[in-house]
């Protein structure tokens, strides 16, 4: 059932299908205490992709560069916290995949509309980088963008569809990546979009 897209990389197609519904739900609420946004780059491009964060770190960027904040800069409050429906499936993933016990501290939640694209890049925002990133994609459908250990070229490409979960631990976990501008299309539950969850643990257990 589970698809290895390359070392310490693990697709499972269809791993969060029923829950579908409560996850959107659930990013939903998230939304309404933390509005989606569109950031800007170091290098002052404004970012296709909408974002917004749950747990206790959230993800962000901005002219003075890429870094992970407590407080969410639109409201000047904390992230929402992350819900425990997020924090059982990221788990659940991780445990099937090799990595027992994950514990997240930082889920960013992205928002692809119409041609929303993510230019092949690599995560390396956080400290612990023995942990996994686990990612649940709901909504359109899209291509994922493999592009290894180097930059440049792209690898291989991957169709990414509502309910599938992929677990990138291992070698991966730094392997470059990215995602081609989302084809529009009409989704039942999410209309024009896609979203992203992705689970990440950043700081390192003392
Ligand atoms: C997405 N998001 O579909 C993707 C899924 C991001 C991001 O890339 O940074 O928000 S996560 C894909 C991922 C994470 C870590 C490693 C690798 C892929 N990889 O080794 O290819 O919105
Ligand atoms: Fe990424």
């Amino acid at each position: 059932e589970a698809v290895a897209l390359a070392p310490g990389a693990w697709l499972r197609p269809g791993f969060a299908g029923g829950e579908v519904p409560s996850l959107l739900a659930a990013v939903l609420a998230v939304a309404e205490a933390a509005p989606f946004r569109h950031l800007v780059t170091p290098g002052g491009a404004t970012m296709s992709v909408a974002m917004t964060n749950c747990g206790s770190l959230g993800w962000i960027s901005d002219r003075r560069g890429y870094r992970y904040e407590q407080v969410d800069p639109l409201t000047s409050r904390r992230w929402p916290a992350m819900p425990e429906r997020f924090l059982q499936l990221a788990r659940r993933a991780a445990d099937a995949s090799g990595f027992p016990g994950f514990a997240p501290d930082a889920c960013l939640i992205n928002r692809y509309g119409p041609g929303s694209k993510l230019s092949l890049h690599q995560d390396r925002d956080e400290l612990d980088l023995d942990a996994p990133i686990v990612s649940v994609s709901l909504g359109l459908p899209a291509v994922f963008m493999f592009g290894g250990q180097a930059r440049g070229a792209c690898a291989s490409r991957h169709r990414l569809q509502s309910g599938d979960v992929v677990v990138w631990g291992g070698v991966s976990r730094l392997a470059f990546h990215g995602i081609a501008p989302l084809a529009a299309g009409a989704h039942g539950l999410t209309g024009e979009f896609r979203y992203n969850l992705t689970f990440r643990k950043v700081m390192s257990e003392p």
